[in-house]
């Protein structure tokens, strides 16, 4: 199966300064590095293996959490097959404004786009403000897998990206559904999501 097959794009979105590019660029270049606080969109490809012979092309999408860009959110999300929703454990603030990203999110890409709760900045533990029960909760009642990561220390970053691109491929693999609606279909690779995010969360 060649690359071309599959290219999936991955939006990550939350509040300035949860560490949305500092998570991409461990992704892509395994090093933790100050970022500048991102303008606009940038975007970026990376092919995975997901499983023998099976790659994908992951197409990362990034932009700032500053309010002044939500009118961008609508080109943004457009066509989205997987969002990362970025939070930091250290700031309940960023944390309760996942809802309205949530929102926004089904609003535009519609119930079939893949979510990933990401609680970022998991070497911060010590000043921690979000519960890992709390983002559980949260991830489990509105259909989204959920991880701590720690751009910084590299702690679940590859993991994530994996995580998504695999979520994105058993929604949208129709072999491996069978003759299940499609419905059905996602309902169940939404479970599994789920389920194996479990295994990361520290
Ligand atoms: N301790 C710790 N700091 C982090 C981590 N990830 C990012 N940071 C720090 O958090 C700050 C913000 O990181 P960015 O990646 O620029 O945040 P952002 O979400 O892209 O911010 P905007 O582009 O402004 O929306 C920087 O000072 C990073 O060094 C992490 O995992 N642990
Ligand atoms: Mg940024």
């Amino acid at each position: 199966m060649s690359t071309n097959d599959y290219t999936f794009k991955i939006c990550v979105c939350g509040d300035k300064n949860v560490g949305k590019s500092c998570l991409i660029k461990q992704y892509f270049e395994k090093v933790f590095e100050e970022q500048q606080p991102t303008i606009g969109i940038e975007c970026q490809t990376k092919e995975l293996e997901i499983d023998s012979g099976i790659k994908v092309k992951t197409m990362v999408w990034d932009t700032s959490g500053d309010p002044k860009y939500k009118e961008i959110f609508p080109q943004f999300f457009k066509g989205a097959h997987g969002v990362i929703l970025a939070y930091d454990i250290t700031s309940l603030q960023s944390f309760e404004r996942m809802i309205e990203y949530y929102v926004e999110i089904r609003n535009i890409c519609g119930e079939n786009v893949v979510i990933l709760l990401s609680g970022n900045k998991a070497d911060l533990s010590i000043n921690r403000e979000v519960s890992i029960a709390k983002a559980e909760a949260f991830a489990f009642d509105n259909k989204m897998a959920f991880m701590e990561t720690s751009a910084k220390c590299s702690i679940n970053v590859q993991e994530a990206f994996m995580m998504i691109a695999k979520g994105i491929y058993m929604s949208r693999n129709k072999e491996a559904g069978g003759n299940r609606s499609k419905k059905e279909w996602c309902s169940r690779a939404h479970a599994v999501f789920y389920e194996e995010s479990k295994c990361y969360i520290r």
